[in-house]
């Protein structure tokens, strides 16, 4: 692993005073620990049939979907008062496949029956049996400039850096360069979104925005999706409303676990992963230019595509 590691092109994030370098490996880049995770599930993780990746990049919206789609194919056996998103952070309850040891992932089959794996491994660089398995995949993506903000205040808040010592423009620059965390950003959504037209029926897309301004459709289209349905019952009883309000924002933000835990092992407070939750927030940052350069870019990297980001 070393000697992989070593040949790869680096980059030390300067505007967070150097403490972070990423590395640049089959054309994304990222931290090394988790870059070290990506090689061995790429070496030996064998997905399954019927798993479900959670896909993304970081910051669009991961720990929502997978609240989501955690309370979706548990909601069986668990309800509001029993389940586990209550005591244990949603990255605990659905296995991340770059942090986790493959025996997680069979304990979790086992146990739980839970089927859930994410990732923020782009599409062509997913474990080779994801694919040839023909599981689905679920990839949500979001807003890029409130993507940028999002990972700006993430990578500064774990290195416990004020904003004063942690200059928004250098950042932005860095974003823009392609250099984020599995960046660059739009390279991730333009694989992804590539790969659910050709596999319409194994990937489906769901937009951060979309699924604030639409919660009932798109949660039920990800229910559909995962094999989860509800039925016509369940609706009239108001599981949907009550997966809703229990994932969203409010509810999840203002949970103990997620207001003052941290994770086994990390010195990473949970509630990073839950700031403002807002659409737009990217207006209380950036400058007209900001805005000017980042919109020309996205329009030169999805012209054609339909892909709305902006
Ligand atoms: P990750 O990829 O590191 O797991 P991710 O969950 O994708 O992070 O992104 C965190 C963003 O989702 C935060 O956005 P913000 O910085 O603009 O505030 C976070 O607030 C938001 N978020 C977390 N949970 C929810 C939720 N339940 N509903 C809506 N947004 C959420």
């Amino acid at each position: 692993m070393e000697e992989i590691i070593k040949t790869l092109p680096q980059h030390t994030c300067n505007w967070l005073k150097g403490k972070i370098t990423m590395y640049k490996y089959q054309d994304f880049w990222t931290i090394k620990h988790l870059l070290e995770g990506g090689i061995l599930a790429q070496q030996s993780f064998k997905a399954e049939p019927n798993d479900v990746f959670l896909c993304s990049a970081p910051k669009t919206g991961t720990t929502w979907l997978k609240s989501l789609a955690f309370a979706i194919v548990t909601r069986e056996k668990f309800d509001e008062s029993t389940t586990p998103l209550l005591t244990k952070f949603v990255h605990e309850c659905v296995p991340f496949l770059e942090k986790s040891q493959v025996e997680e992932h069979e304990n979790n089959r086992k146990n739980l029956s839970l089927p859930l794996i994410a990732t923020h491994i782009p599409y062509a660089s997913l474990p080779e049996s994801v694919i040839s398995s023909n599981c689905k995949i679920v990839y949500i993506y979001r807003n890029i400039k409130d993507v940028i903000v999002s990972h700006y205040h993430f990578l500064r808040e774990g290195l416990k850096l004020p904003m004063e010592d942690a200059p928004f423009e250098e950042a932005f620059e860095e974003f823009c360069q392609g250099v984020s965390g599995y960046g660059p950003y739009w390279d991730h959504v333009l694989g992804y979104w590539k790969a659910s037209l050709e596999r319409p029926d194994k990937i489906l897309l769901l937009k951060y925005e979309d699924l604030k301004s639409e919660p009932k459709s798109n949660v039920k289209r990800l229910a559909d999706f995962i094999g989860c349905p509800f039925s016509v019952d369940e609706e009239k009883a108001g599981v949907v409303d009550n997966i809703i309000r229990f994932c969203g924002f409010e509810n999840m933000s203002n949970l103990e676990v997620n207001k003052t835990g941290k994770r086994n092992g990390s010195v990473t407070e949970n509630r990073i992963y839950f700031r403002k939750a807002k659409d737009g927030d990217w207006k209380n940052y950036f400058t007209n230019e900001m805005k000017e350069k980042i919109d020309k870019l996205t329009d030169e990297k999805f012209n054609g595509t339909g892909l709305l980001l902006k």
